[in-house]
């Protein structure tokens, strides 16, 4: 099922109750589409008349080429390990038990084979035509930049950078890959890797910055993410315009501020536009 909503003046108003304050249109009417090629010819649309747009993502994006998220059905959530991934996965579990942290880190989120998708691919010829300004996103996997993406803003960090706790020299994620155990710097310290755990604060340059690009966007487009995660996904709150575009798999709670909602894997989407 899919949605365009507009600001037009025929058809069904909403309620005021019902739009988020920060929405630039004095009314939204939903408009059911018929079919995938109607929603891809409006976003085409959109992309064709902006050369000011953004981009914020998430796992979902990645899934397609071959790296599992969190909340799918076949995501992390929903696979069984002696601890829940959130707990793994917080900064007190990494200094706890960084053994344990570093099986799961190494077994599930170091996917090093894995290869740019279409929807990678898309944006980093967009934003080198002129007209994506920025890809935000939160995932860790790098794959924005080995599409060809150059301003791409990592609200989680990146399994790509790996320091040291102690004398903070610098490790590649092949090198944490083939490491055993905790691994170890040569000074003897522990390496972190440079991801934002659970109960650890985001970096305050990337959040001003992607608050800079979403606030100035004509066109933002939000794709592979549930948005349950804050603050990122509170991110979108900054968006001041009307072409607010949700492509994703599944329902999130912001569905119903899209302007243009597609529900339909991100690389098929992408795969359909043109430059
Ligand atoms: P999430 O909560 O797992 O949500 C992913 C969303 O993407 C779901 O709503 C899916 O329905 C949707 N989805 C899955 N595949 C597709 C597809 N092909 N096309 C369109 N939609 C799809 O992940 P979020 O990113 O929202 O949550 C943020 C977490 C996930 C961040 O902290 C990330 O670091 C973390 N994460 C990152 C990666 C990665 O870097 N690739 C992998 C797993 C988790």
């Amino acid at each position: 099922m899919c949605y365009n909503k507009k600001a037009d003046d025929a058809g069904t108003r909403l309620p005021a109750v019902f739009l988020p304050y920060n929405i630039a249109v004095s009314f939204i009417i939903i408009e059911r589409c018929d079919n995938f090629m109607n929603n891809t010819d409006i976003l085409q649309k959109w992309i064709t008349e902006s050369d000011n747009i953004v981009f914020f993502g998430g796992a979902g994006v990645s899934t397609e080429s071959g790296i599992p998220d969190f909340r799918s059905v076949d995501g992390l959530y929903n696979q069984t390990y002696d601890y829940p991934p959130e707990t793994i996965l917080s900064h007190t579990f990494y200094m706890q038990n960084p053994e344990e942290f570093f099986r799961f880190y190494r077994d599930k989120m170091l996917e090093l084979d894995a290869k740019p998708n279409a929807a990678h691919l898309k944006l980093a010829e967009l934003e080198a035509a002129g007209k994506l300004k920025a890809v935000i996103t939160q995932n860790i996997d790098g794959l924005h930049q080995a599409a060809g993406s150059k301003k791409v803003l990592e609200l989680h960090g990146s399994v790509h950078r790996n320091y040291c706790l102690k004398c903070g020299k610098f490790y590649d994620a092949h090198q944490i890959k083939t490491m055993t155990g905790v691994p170890r710097c040569t000074c003897g310290g522990q390496i972190k890797p440079d991801v934002v755990l659970y109960e650890e604060g985001l970096d305050t340059d990337t959040i001003r910055e992607s608050i800079s690009c979403i606030s100035r966007a004509d066109v933002l487009i939000v794709g592979g993410t549930s948005l349950a995660v804050y603050p990122a996904a509170g991110l979108i709150d900054y968006y001041r315009g009307d072409r607010l575009v949700l492509v994703n798999k599944s329902s999130t709670p912001m569905d119903r501020r899209a302007n243009l909602l597609i529900q339909d894997a991100i690389g098929k989407v992408f795969s359909a536009l043109k430059v």
